[in-house]
């Protein structure tokens, strides 16, 4: 873990020490002064063509609100996969907003959106609602969504073997500032036997059942990705059962191709592990659940790779125990975000408080998994809400266990945990020196 430089010289100038009671506001101030590095979305920079999704039918559409919906609706997802998108929009609005008050977590998302851009959060129909968004250019949307999020940049989640989006990347899409690309492996090494082919077709000699030249091959792959894409990471989300070694595609083309190939453009890997994939097809992306893994195979991988770095999510609350104490053994692990049926604040506040007590500072709290850009909105406001409480709790057990705490030290903190926890992390030498 790079050691974080504290400022010695300007200890005096560190401000004041603060009374008890002017912690909170402190925090909060300091959580909104800082603009955070949003280190895993499904967000797609405009010059990845019309990848990117926004706009109150696809906030509407979210998976999250589907799987709502047939909580509170009697349709079934076989005729609701045959409304157009406009139609699912309104059906969703009517059942979960009109007919039924929207207290759920992703339900009350959408309101304070509308809400953040000044819309009738009471309407019966999205009139108004799809009048506004139709008016947005979307250069200036985005930038105005993100100075609301408080976010400076966004980490996408890029597929190379995407039919949709790989043509995008291949004809040069034009970099954007805002935006951060990542290289998800989810196809290579979860469904390697259905899409190795696809690799096969690009003129990679690479087999069904990954030999020693496979591994080169998709290595050659990745390097190649590496070039056109810069990703600030690799990614793969694991199952529930996920275990390390294993005798199958994913564990000999971890070991002999994305592994090494991360070390080789000195990146991390992300490992988000803990899916249940598609538990009901019905409901299609709504239809993954949750499993508790054996971390064990996190501990084996960050013991056999210990020049690697990873960035490792859990998805189940069970394993954000054993993720706390295995980060306290690796110094090559940086435990990140309250993954998907994690981020409530009731589950957040549990897993942050445990987090701060047992690892200080070293880990990136929070990260907003937006598929709609408008998502940010409600996502990092609501995430500063729950966290502000927990912060400044801790502060008051500092101050009263007799440190006095400065607004410097909690800026620091904030500014570390939100931004150069993930900027350390990505770029060890402190600046982009990755090889292009
Ligand atoms: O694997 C992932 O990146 C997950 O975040 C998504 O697959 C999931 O559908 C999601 O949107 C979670 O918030
Ligand atoms: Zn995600």
């Amino acid at each position: 873990m790079p050691p974080v430089a504290i400022d010695e010289t300007a200890a005096g100038a560190r401000g004041a020490e603060l009374h008890t009671d002017q912690i909170r506001d402190a925090v909060e101030g300091e959580l909104r002064n800082t603009l955070f590095v949003d280190i895993h979305t499904h967000l797609f920079m405009p010059s990845l063509g019309k990848l990117g999704l926004w706009g109150i039918d696809e906030l509407l559409t979210y998976h999250y609100l589907e799987a709502e919906l047939f909580r509170s609706s009697t349709i079934k997802p076989d005729s609701y996969w045959t409304l157009t998108k406009k139609e699912q929009a309104d059906l969703i609005w009517r059942t979960l907003f009109v007919q039924n008050p929207p207290v759920s977590e992703a339900t009350r998302g959408v309101i304070a959106v509308l809400n953040a851009f000044g819309l009738d959060t009471q309407a019966n129909h999205l009139g108004e609602a799809r009048a506004f968004f139709e008016s947005q250019k979307l250069s200036s949307h985005i930038r105005n969504v993100f100075q609301l999020a408080g976010i400076s940049e966004a980490v996408m989640t890029n597929d190379p073997l995407d039919p949709e989006e790989a043509p995008e990347w291949e004809r040069g899409a034009d970099p954007d500032p805002q935006f951060h690309s990542v290289l998800r492996l989810d196809r290579i090494l979860n469904k390697w036997t259905e899409h190795w082919q696809v690799l096969a077709s690009k003129g990679y000699r690479v087999e069904q059942k990954p030999t020693s030249e496979t591994a080169s091959e998709v290595r050659r792959f990745l390097a190649g990705w590496c070039k056109r894409m810069n990703p600030v990471y690799m990614a793969c989300s694991l199952p529930d059962t996920f275990q390390y070694p294993e005798e199958s595609a994913r564990g000999r083309l971890l070991t002999d191709a994305v592994i090494p190939a991360c070390r080789e453009f000195n990146i991390p890997l992300s490992l988000m592990i803990g899916v249940r994939y598609q538990v009901n097809p019905a409901i299609r992306l709504a239809g993954d659940a949750v499993g508790k893994a054996d971390l064990r195979s996190l501990e084996r991988i960050c013991v056999t790779f210990p020049e690697n770095r990873f960035l490792v999510s859990v998805l189940s609350r069970e394993n954000q125990h054993e993720l706390c104490v295995y980060a306290r053994k690796f110094a090559n692990l940086m435990p990140f975000g309250c993954w998907w049926f994690l981020n409530n604040p009731s589950v957040v506040e549990e897993i942050t408080r445990e987090r701060l007590e047992m690892i200080g500072t070293t880990f990136v709290p929070q990260h907003s998994d937006a598929r709609v850009l408008e998502q940010v909105i409600y996502k990092w406001r609501n995430t500063r809400r729950t966290m502000a409480p927990i912060f400044a709790n801790t502060y008051r057990l500092l101050s009263e266990d007799g440190r006095a705490v400065t607004r410097a030290d909690i800026k620091q903190d904030i500014v570390r945990m939100f931004r150069t926890n993930f900027e350390r992390w990505v770029h060890p030498n402190g600046s982009d020196q990755r090889r292009h």
